[in-house]
């Protein structure tokens, strides 16, 4: 806090309460320090927040930097190069307004409202910049919807089936636990804040091991680092099941008070063996065996599981499995102990009253899976009806398939370094026929597409309150700073965009404070309901009213149809799943032939996905893309260290360097993402690799279940 005590010495220095608006379970609140000319000259966490407790990321230390950056998109511009080139002219707002209004409205006229498709993601969680006033716009304009599964659908789905909700305990509650298992998760640098909480267990005698392919920094920090092979995941937890229950090591009372179908989950896990999984996973036996041991001995154990294993084709399974180990062991009771995935459904919050998806005309129009936007923007029948979505096996194909894709609209998300199967997805932005809107902060990889390239603002200039998938707060983040240059924030932009395509103006509020006030006004969830709008300006942030401690299973109660933890599913059952737990084999495994590799591509340390890539200090600390491979599989294709190599998928061919480390589990690859790939050397990004192609549950993105190939770089 020195950096703050030396400005408050300034005199001339006021302070403004934030919140960070990116895709991360950390949420921090934070404290802007603007001077007497309005600009913001530093930055960092709020010291009184119970999880940010006065500390930013390395990233976001750096939002200062990125948001005076000398590339920020400043005023509105209109193509003048071919698509892509990422040639364009500024003009003013209004005529930007005037090209918008009148090819929407033509391409509306012409080919019906479905014709347009939102494209976003979460690059701000804010409620009304993140889909409230977007959500608004497309659902009274008729527009198709984004079925937006890139990321978490296939765990959220897991956990409700299992246990009727996502929200099981207090991420803080971590540190009453004497086991913590961080399966799939790199905390050291995607979950940063939680560490602490980790050390303080560690502190109170917790063991902490990390299950992961790779050796992150979170397992090098670990008492044990287990790894395991990509998309194995269930098969350890059968197997830990397997042990838990022919040992006896089952607590009996939870599972017939809290548990429903402990017979067939008995005769589902029998033939898993640790001798089995051990062949699956590639974990030694008696390594399975210890870990089933010492999860049942725990008081209490604590699974933190993040996205690693979700991003494969069994990834919904693999969480569904994996939700009924503490159910077993009735960990559920202690302060402390279960599984935790997000915490963002205790907040209970409602969005309809922002995104108000009754203003949808009916029959409600299609829905469109994000992770198939290549084959959405494709053109053909076979492409688009692939590209609907149908989360579960049970859902039938759709009988109309409704009108090509005529025009993106695309806001808080680049999906062209993002989504899977990029050369697809760059074919599909290239159409001249197709009209793309792009609202952003910097001329990405996506934005080089745009027809109409719009700047917005960062959450230095905005207002928006946010929830969180990490902790109990929610917090408002007050604008620091006025606009940069001409930037509009995305609430500002959807209202002008509505106006101008003849939308009743009252539909979009009068300002963006009256919009949240009425939306926080108007939550009738108990644990939002006691937090008003004067106590969130006066402190930031408040703890969502839930009980200290959080253990909403304690006594055995699961919201889910029977009420218990559903070790066996009749709900799964009739969405076309295996009722009880199951291995469902990741992709790669069809797919590897001798000499390919699983590739998997988590974030790199410096990055939020493709964010702060071109912040040049980070990107240069985190360095060019390289691969790390396991010394064996390096000797049996004679490669050398820090030599330059091709990386070969699907979608293409990749140039990068090697790094050989013992460090990773052997058949397996890891790049760090998610460079742009216009700032890479060979204009080309990790998604040339992955593939359009579904979790079993909820339609999600498997971008860790693909095989490729490696070879010497023939320009080497
Ligand atoms: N610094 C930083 N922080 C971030 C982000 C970022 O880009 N950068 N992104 C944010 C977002 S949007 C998200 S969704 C989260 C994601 O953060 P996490 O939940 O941590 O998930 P991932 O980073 O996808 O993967 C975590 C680990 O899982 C491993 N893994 C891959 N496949 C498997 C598998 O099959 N089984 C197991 N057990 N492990 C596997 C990977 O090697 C990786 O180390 O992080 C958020 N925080
Ligand atoms: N290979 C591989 N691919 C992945 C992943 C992986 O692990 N491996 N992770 C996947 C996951 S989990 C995710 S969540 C996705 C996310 O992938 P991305 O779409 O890359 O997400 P972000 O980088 O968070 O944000 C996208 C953009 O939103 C913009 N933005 C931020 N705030 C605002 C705002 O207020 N207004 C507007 N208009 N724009 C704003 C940022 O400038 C940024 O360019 O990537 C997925 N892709
Ligand atoms: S990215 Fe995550 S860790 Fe970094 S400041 Fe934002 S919320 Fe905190
Ligand atoms: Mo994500």
């Amino acid at each position: 806090m020195r950096r703050r005590e030396q400005l408050l010495k300034r005199g001339d220095v006021s302070f403004v309460r934030g919140v960070c608006p990116h895709d991360c379970p950390d949420t921090c609140a934070w404290e802007v320090a603007v001077d007497a000319s309005g600009t913001a000259v530093d930055l960092w966490g709020a010291p009184e927040h119970p999880f940010t407790r006065g500390g930013l990321c390395g990233k976001v230390d750096r939002y200062v930097e990125r948001t005076y950056h000398p590339d920020r998109l400043t005023r509105p511009m209109v193509r003048v190069g071919p698509k892509g080139s990422g040639e364009f002219k500024p003009v003013d707002w209004d005529a930007a307004l005037d090209v918008i209004g009148e090819r929407l409205s033509n391409i509306i006229d012409r080919h019906g409202a479905e014709a347009v498709l939102p494209f976003s993601y979460s690059g701000t969680l804010g409620a009304l910049n993140g889909e409230g006033m977007a959500g608004r716009f497309f659902h009274a304009l008729g527009a198709s919807q984004l079925a937006r599964t890139i990321c978490a659908e296939a765990g959220s789905w897991g956990l409700r089936y299992t246990c009727g909700t996502t929200a099981s305990v207090d991420s803080m509650d971590a540190e009453f636990s004497r086991l913590i298992v961080l399966w799939g998760t790199n905390t050291l640098s995607s979950n940063l804040h939680f560490w602490p909480v980790v050390l303080r267990a560690k502190k109170r005698g917790a063991r902490v091991i990390v299950i992961d392919p790779v050796e992150t920094k979170t397992a090098k920090a670990a008492d044990q680092w287990i790894r395991i092979r990509p998309g194995t995941d269930a098969a350890l937890a059968l197997a830990m099941m397997h042990v838990l229950i022919a040992e006896s090591l089952v607590d009996e009372d939870f599972i017939r008070e809290g548990t429903i179908g402990f017979e067939e989950l008995s005769a589902a896990v029998e033939g898993w063996t640790p001798a089995r999984a051990s062949e699956v996973t590639g974990i030694p036996n008696d390594e399975i065996v210890s870990l089933a041991r010492e999860f049942a001995a725990a008081d209490p154990a604590l699974v933190r599981l993040n996205y690693g294993m979700q991003r494969h084709r069994g990834g919904g399974m693999a969480v569904r499995t994996i939700a009924c180990l503490p159910a077993l062991t009735g960990h559920w009771r202690r302060r402390g102990g279960g599984v935790l995935l997000s915490t963002s459904a205790a907040f209970g919050l409602d969005s309809r009253p922002l995104r108000r998806p009754d203003l949808m005309p009916t029959p409600t129009p299609r829905t469109i899976n994000m992770i198939r936007l290549g084959d959405a923007l494709a053109g053909d029948e076979a492409s688009l009806r692939r590209a609907h979505y149908r989360p579960r096996p049970s859902d039938p194909e759709v009988a109309s398939l409704g009108p090509s894709v005529k025009a993106l609209v695309v806001y808080n998300a680049n999906p062209a370094a993002s989504n899977p199967d990029l050369a697809k997805v760059r074919e599909g932005l290239a159409n001249e026929d197709l009209f793309t809107v792009v609202l952003e902060h910097f001329q990405t990889d996506t934005a080089d597409y745009a027809d109409v390239l719009l700047p917005a603002t960062t959450q230095l200039e905005h207002l928006d309150l946010h929830a969180s998938y990490g902790h109990l707060y929610l917090s408002l983040n007050r604008p620091a700073i006025a606009p940069v240059g001409q930037a509009l924030s995305n609430a500002e932009i959807f209202r002008r965009i509505g106006v101008r395509m003849g939308l009743d103006a009252s539909l979009f509020g009068p300002d963006d404070e009256s919009l949240l006030k009425e939306y926080l006004a108007a939550q009738a969830s108990p644990a939002i309901a006691p937090i008003s709008w004067e106590r969130l300006q006066a402190d930031g942030f408040a703890r969502v009213d839930v009980p200290t401690p959080f253990m909403p299973f304690a006594e055995g109660a699961f919201p889910t149809p029977s009420g218990r933890c559903e070790l066996y599913s009749e709900t799964m059952k009739e969405d076309g799943y295996s009722p009880t737990p199951e291995f469902i084999a990741p992709a790669w495994m069809a797919e590897v032939t001798p000499d390919s590799l699983v590739c998997v591509s988590p974030p790199a340390h410096l990055f939020l996905n493709s964010t702060f890539v071109n912040v040049d200090r980070l990107r240069k600390k985190t360095g060019a893309p390289y691969a790390l491979m396991h010394p064996a599989d390096a000797a049996r294709r004679g490669l050398r260290d820090e030599e330059e190599i091709a990386v070969l998928g699907a979608g293409g061919r990749l140039r990068m360097t090697l790094k050989i480390r013992d460090a990773i589990v052997r058949g397996t690859i890891c790049i760090e993402g998610i460079h742009w790939p216009k700032l890479s050397a060979d204009g080309r990004g990790v998604n040339e690799l992955t593939r359009q192609r579904e979790t079993d549950f909820g339609g999600g993105a498997t971008f860790y279940d693909v095989a490729v190939r490696v070879e010497r770089s023939a320009g080497a």
